[in-house]
């Protein structure tokens, strides 16, 4: 079981102290929100970072300045977290924040709304292979243990925010009708500039091709890579050590078949089949 040292356990599931009190989740839950909200919703590594750098420059025209001189957890609060109270007052609006609770955990507030989610889907597989090397890097999360160990860990829920399942199904089975749009991280990593243009169209936005082309360069991980702002080398080194991994690691789609043997596949599909059986739900990944 997760360490009760590192971690608050909200609803049930694990949040790191680090980011996370009893008041910062008190917040979420009374959290006004406005309509005009833009929400990045994922599992954790699922593109998280990759949103806090695409929704402002969308929102705000291609203008480059706050990602280049804004870090992502003050450009783009997480809901959750305990930086949101201190940035909160000065996010322009249409305020852009990102959160990794699943739906029902939202704050009542959002139900009524009309604020739009951009929800981002990863391959699990991926998904537990950045989070193996995260944990590796951050001392603020337990020592993942082995591969082997980890993924076990991760089938069974025992890890940041619960199962990838009950995440993805909770923000499948919703009344957000046109509210939400779905995207996969592997259909930006094939096509950003398409992506980009699908959120943009969903975002009710217009912008130049030149606009576009600048965003979609400034958005790819070689670049992203570089911004201080986004890559967390502001961060103390006693807290994540980007020499043991870093952050922006790899930023591939099927890293995860460097890690799994033809056992772990086969154990990690049975599972993951199991749980999403009859939720109507198909990823690109499904078809590999
Ligand atoms: S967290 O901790 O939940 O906020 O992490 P999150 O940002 O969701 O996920 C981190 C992974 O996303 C990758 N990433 C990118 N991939 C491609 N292109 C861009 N621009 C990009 N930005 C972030 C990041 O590298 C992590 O994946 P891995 O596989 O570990 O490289």
């Amino acid at each position: 079981m997760a360490s009760e040292e590192l971690y608050l356990f909200y609803h049930g599931l694990p949040v790191p102290k680090i980011a996370h009190t009893e008041e910062s989740l008190k917040n979420l839950e009374t959290f006004k929100v406005k309509d005009d909200d833009v929400f990045g919703v994922t599992y954790p590594k699922s593109g998280t970072t990759w949103m806090q750098e695409i929704i402002p420059l969308l929102l705000n025209g291609g203008d480059l300045t706050p990602v280049e001189g804004i870090p992502n957890w003050d450009r783009v609060p997480w809901l959750e977290e305990t930086r949101i109270s201190l940035v909160v007052d000065k996010l322009k609006s249409p305020r852009a924040m990102v959160t990794h609770m699943p739906y029902h955990l939202m704050p009542a507030s959002f139900y009524s709304s009309k604020a739009k989610v951009i929800y981002i889907a990863r391959n699990p597989k991926d998904i537990v292979v950045s989070s193996f090397f995260f944990h590796q890097m951050a001392s603020f999360l337990d020592d993942p243990g082995t591969f082997e160990e980890f993924l076990d860990k991760f089938l069974a829920g025992q890890v940041l925010f619960g199962k990838w399942t009950d995440h993805v199904k909770s923000w499948r089975d919703t009344d957000l009708g046109d509210r939400v749009l779905y995207i996969t991280y592997e259909e930006l990593i094939q096509d950003l500039r398409g992506g980009l243009e699908r959120m943009l169209r969903f975002l009710g936005r217009q912008m130049s091709d030149d606009a576009l082309d600048r965003i979609t360069e400034h958005c790819l991980f070689k670049n992203m890579k570089d911004n201080k702002m986004s890559n967390y080398s502001l961060v103390s080194q006693d807290l994540m050590d980007n020499n043991k991994s870093p952050f922006l690691r790899k930023g591939i789609a099927g890293d995860w078949k460097n890690h799994f043997s033809p056992e772990l596949e086969a154990k990690f599909n049975a599972v993951i089949r199991e749980e999403m059986e009859g939720s109507g739900i198909m990823f690109p990944w499904d078809e590999e």
